[in-house]
């Protein structure tokens, strides 16, 4: 089993999580992808060349809820209960809020006049939304922990908007959600998966 990653990425960090919170790193070999070169191994197995990419059994598994659910149920956790679907609301939640910081991170880099500050506005006020809600969630009943995979893609997101800075002092007035990110951050998983500044 292959996983193509890439250091910075949130997406590939999930999946990166999984196959450690699972025990199955050692079936596992990771390797770098090259997005958006030429060369990018990754470009072999699919088209879309974007990470994580799961290869396995010959198929080239992509998008981080499918391949979470593979290295899952590859460890035996199969889910097979019925749709619980108040959690999977909250997941288009979190993961809503991930592509919303993701986005907020990509357009940062951008050069000066190719900045959109309308964007920049706009992804800073979806986190704020999202902060406030959760906060009110996490306060209301104790979030699941790593490796739920709705609340892994809540702490990666988290991550990457506090290694960038993005929320400056968002602990002090979300404080339940701090706290349980904090617990979070301290997993083995998050701290041999965390991104290079
Ligand atoms: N919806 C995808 C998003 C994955 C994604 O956006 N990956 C980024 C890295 S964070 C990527 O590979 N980008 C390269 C590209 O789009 O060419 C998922 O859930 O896996």
């Amino acid at each position: 089993m292959q996983l193509y990653y890439t250091p910075n990425s949130p997406y590939a960090r999930i999946a990166r999580i999984a196959l450690r919170e699972y025990g199955l790193l050692a079936r596992a070999s990771e390797r770098l992808a090259a997005n958006r070169m030429p060369d990018n191994p990754v470009l072999q197995f699919s088209p879309v060349a974007r990470v994580p990419t799961l290869l396995h059994d010959g198929l080239a598994i992509t998008e981080t809820r499918h391949v979470f659910r593979y290295i899952a149920e590859l460890a035996g956790r199969q889910d097979t209960g019925a749709a619980d679907w108040p959690s999977i609301a909250q997941e288009g939640q979190f993961l809503g809020f991930l592509e919303g910081i993701s986005a907020w991170v990509r357009e940062n880099r951008r050069e000066g006049p190719q900045r959109s500050t309308f964007l920049l506005q706009v992804e800073d006020d979806r986190a704020r939304r999202c902060l406030r809600a959760f906060e009110i969630a996490a306060a209301q009943s104790p979030l699941p922990g790593i490796p739920c995979f709705r609340t892994t893609v809540l702490a990666c997101a988290l991550s990457l908007m506090d290694l960038r800075g993005l929320v400056p002092g968002w602990r002090e007035e979300h404080g339940a959600l701090a706290a349980w990110y904090d617990d979070q951050a301290a997993r083995p998983s998050m701290r041999e998966t965390a991104p290079a500044l």
